[in-house]
């Protein structure tokens, strides 16, 4: 595996780039260093050393620390390699995060830093031919990992373009071959309730872990998407390090975070949103701008756009989120 270290957006002027500009040079950057065959050793040159932090602010610094992370190779793959929107800016994407187990509002990055990531690994079990507890590192190296840039649209009608590296749900199914029982799939996601405290509403009532479901063709499908990596690097803990799901044309609670397990199964299994209120977070879950949820319109979104601060626009919603021509058939 090879390591870069790349300089950082905030390592950069504001006046040289723009950030979007930025990502898409330092994806050249990552690119011409693999394709040169670089070794280890000019790879310091290629680190900045950051002499900037005198004047920031703890939580900069700390937002900083949370999002530098080791590089990762992948190879692009053109069908996914933009979409019609920017992709948004790396320091918005982190800290504007849902992730109830570390607190209910949207300033959970910090709080996220508590997630254990070490000697992490995820089961794979239930109705498979070859059940497997995979580590990190196994997943990273065993499965081909690509970048994707996918749509991604909350349930509260907040959306975002972003730079997924991952594999293909697809593959997973491939290595450990479900029996002709299996019918739906089971997400978990990390829970200890020493660190996973959860938000200060409903404490102790809400139904943990946190669990998502597909149905196993919706997992087969091309898009439905295991992130380790986004910006290039490891996955941050805010964004559901180290691996979590990405189902672009699903509300983005069908994503489940920090996956420990995943499970084949006969039946449909209970999810959490689903468990909460099952009128506002239906199990199939996908983006409908036609179809509003009980207490908001889903015609428009607010599209978070570039950055750097936190800005959005008015934007319409696409039926699938625009991804109707990988998966209508599955629900015809
Ligand atoms: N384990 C876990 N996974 C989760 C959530 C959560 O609270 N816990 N929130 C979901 C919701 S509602 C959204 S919109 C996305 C947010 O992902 P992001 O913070 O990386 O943008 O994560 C999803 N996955
Ligand atoms: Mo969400």
């Amino acid at each position: 595996m090879v390591l870069i270290r790349v300089p950082k957006i905030w390592n950069v002027a504001d006046s040289q780039v723009t950030s979007e500009n930025l990502y898409w040079n330092r994806r050249q950057f990552i690119k011409t260093l693999i394709g040169a065959g670089i070794g280890a050793s000019v790879m310091p040159l290629a680190g900045c050393q950051n002499t900037s932090d005198i004047g920031k602010s703890a939580s900069e610094t700390a937002l900083e620390k949370s999002l530098n992370l080791p590089s990762i190779s992948y190879t692009t793959n053109p069908a996914f390699a933009k979409v019609s929107r920017p992709i948004a800016d790396e320091k918005v994407a982190g800290q504007y995060n849902n992730f109830y187990e570390y607190g209910g509002t949207k300033k959970i990055w910090l709080d996220a830093q508590k997630l254990p990531t070490e000697n992490w690994q995820v089961e794979v079990a239930g109705l498979v031919k070859n059940p497997r507890t995979y580590t990190i590192d196994e997943i990273k190296q065993e499965f081909p990992l690509e970048e994707r840039v996918y749509r991604f649209r909350c349930v509260e009608a907040w959306s975002m373009v972003l730079p997924w590296i991952g594999f293909p749900m697809k593959e997973l199914i491939a290595a450990v071959e479900p029996t002709s029982k299996a019918k739906f799939v089971n997400f978990t996601s990390f829970y200890d309730e020493d660190i996973t405290t959860g938000p200060s509403f409903h404490l102790g009532s809400l139904p943990w872990p946190y669990t998502e479901g597909l149905r196993i063709e919706e997992m087969a499908n091309e898009l439905a998407f295991f992130a380790v990596g986004i910006y290039g690097h490891d996955l941050p803990k805010q964004h559901g390090a180290p691996i979590r799901m990405v189902i672009p044309w699903k509300y983005g609670f069908k994503g489940a975070k920090s996956i420990v397990k995943v499970e084949f199964l006969e039946k449909q299994p209970a999810t959490y949103w689903n468990t909460i209120d099952s009128r506002e977070y239906d199990f199939e879950a996908n983006v409908n701008p036609d179809k509003p949820h009980p207490r908001w319109s889903q015609a428009t979104e607010k599209f978070i756009s570039t950055g750097p601060g936190l800005s959005w626009e008015i934007k319409e919603t696409f039926p699938y989120n625009g991804y109707g021509e990988y998966v209508g058939s599955l629900y015809t």
